[in-house]
């Protein structure tokens, strides 16, 4: 039986501490996880070559995620049709906004689906969403995780509607 499977590919090692939420995210699902350091300019010829071998490799969508001069992502995207979403790290004297913007102004022709500064979390989110489309066993899981958000705000609302009281 096919497997939900998502690419994490990171630009440097150095991008793990945030991206480890979106692994969280999609893990708690059961998706697969296969999690790659590859830089698309230390090591070109190696992203080419994951991105073009990611549909017969069973990649469903890839999540990128790179900081600075962020190419990771559309490199990835240019090479395969297969859904890539773009998480643009905070790591440079530019907080992220040189990422974010290298990440989203995509060309027209080649989207890369890009989630706010450091949002791994979105990104595993959207990326098991997208997987909810063929593997509908997701679906629930999706719908567990949005009630235990909602039931974390109610416990919230009640506490400081309580502590605004005795003020
Ligand atoms: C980017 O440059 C990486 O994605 C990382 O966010 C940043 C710094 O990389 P290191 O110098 O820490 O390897 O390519």
């Amino acid at each position: 039986m096919e497997q939900p499977k998502v690419g994490v590919v990171m630009g440097s090692d150095s991008d793990f501490q945030v991206v480890k939420k979106a692994i969280k995210v999609l893990k708690d699902m059961d998706i697969t996880v296969e999690a790659r350091v590859i830089s698309a300019h230390r090591t070109p010829e190696k992203a080419e070559k994951f991105a073009k071998e990611a549909r017969n490799n069973g990649f469903d969508v890839i999540i990128a995620a790179a900081g600075k001069a962020a190419h990771l992502p559309g490199i990835l995207a240019a090479f395969t049709t297969v859904p890539v979403i773009g998480i643009p790290i905070k790591s440079s004297a530019l907080d992220g906004m040189d990422a974010l913007l290298s990440i989203a102004q995509m060309p027209p022709g080649i989207p890369v689906a890009t989630v706010g500064i450091d949002g791994a979390q979105n990104a595993g989110l959207l990326a098991a969403q997208i997987l909810s489309l063929k593997y509908t066993e997701i679906v629930d899981k999706l719908e567990d995780f949005r009630a235990a958000m909602a039931a974390e705000v109610e416990k919230k609302d009640a506490k400081i509607r309580e502590e605004a009281a005795d003020i």
